[in-house]
């Protein structure tokens, strides 16, 4: 079907748009609801799993306490996920890489939806649920390529224990991600920060370094966030509405596939 075209955002957003050579974009689980991916918090479907809250099911205490239960955990989502494709949202974003000349991507989505859309180099700052990492050598493992035979899978490297390869609550992130997030958003002009509550840190320390920086700082969220006021512009709704109409012209009568 199609569909007329409509400016959205500001005049100044059209326009950095259009002459930013440095932008970055920082998504959260937001930019996954359209494929059918639950979100943590904000409005209908949270995540709990078998009546346990995710903060305590994700987290690196439920890790030394029951493995197994993790594991079980990850592996219902990865097979919900296996049916999922990327929305609008996803691909929009994939091909802004294209069109900027330093463009960076961070995500706090384990889901590989952006990789699945296309994005390349993507700064995973939480992991990936399709991955594996094995406790004794560290060893990373693609999931669907390793034979999973027993509860806990094995390190074909060393024979270990391996557990899910995503950076739960109260563990550290992976090493440089942060940082290399931190630089590209401190030299950026133009950030978008897209379906994130804002909560959880340190990721939601990067519009705030963005800003502090002087660039101009957008959110796409159908909710305010605490990073709301804090931002040069606010589009509310989804983003798989909005990041495809984003820089497109209102020429009156033009018209986009919708
Ligand atoms: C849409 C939409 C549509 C819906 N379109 N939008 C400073 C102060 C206080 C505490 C801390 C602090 N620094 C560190 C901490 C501790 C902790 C933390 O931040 N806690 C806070 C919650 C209080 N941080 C950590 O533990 C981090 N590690 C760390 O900092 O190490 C050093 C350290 C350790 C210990 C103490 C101190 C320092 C690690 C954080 C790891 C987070 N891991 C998780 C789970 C991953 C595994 C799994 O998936 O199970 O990552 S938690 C969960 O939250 C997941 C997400 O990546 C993350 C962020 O959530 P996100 O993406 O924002 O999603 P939601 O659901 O919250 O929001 C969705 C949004 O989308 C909503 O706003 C909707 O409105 C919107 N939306 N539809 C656009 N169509």
């Amino acid at each position: 079907m199609q569909s007329v075209a409509h400016q959205v955002g500001s005049e100044k957003l059209q326009q950095i748009f259009s002459t930013a050579e440095k932008v970055l974009v920082l998504t959260g689980a937001g930019v996954s609801a359209e494929s059918g991916v639950p979100t943590f918090r904000g409005g209908g479907n949270t995540a709990v799993w078998k009546g346990m809250p995710f903060e305590i099911i994700s987290s690196a205490g439920m890790l030394a306490r029951d493995l197994p239960a993790v594991w079980e955990w990850f592996n219902y989502r990865r097979e919900r996920l296996k049916a999922l494709k990327p929305n609008p949202a996803h691909q929009a974003i994939a091909r802004w890489q294209e069109r900027f000349r330093q463009f960076t991507l961070v995500t706090q989505n384990i889901d590989g939806l952006h990789q699945a859309a296309g994005s390349r180099k993507v700064v995973e700052l939480h992991g990936n649920l399709w991955r594996a990492r094995c406790f004794d050598c560290g060893a990373r493992h693609d999931l669907r390529e390793l034979r999973v035979d027993h509860e806990v899978p094995i390190c074909i490297d060393c024979g270990g224990r391996m557990r899910p390869d995503v950076v739960l609550f109260g563990e550290m992130l992976p090493p440089g991600a942060f940082e290399r997030a931190a630089r590209e958003a401190e030299q950026c002009e133009l950030c978008f920060v897209v379906g994130t509550s804002a909560v959880v840190y340190p990721a939601a320390l990067l519009p705030e370094t963005a800003r502090a920086a002087g660039a101009y700082v957008v959110e796409v969220n159908p909710e305010a966030t605490p990073l709301s006021s804090l931002c040069d512009e606010v589009l509310s709704g989804k983003a798989g509405e909005i990041l495809p109409m984003v820089g497109m012209s209102s020429v009156p009568g033009a018209v986009a596939t919708g």
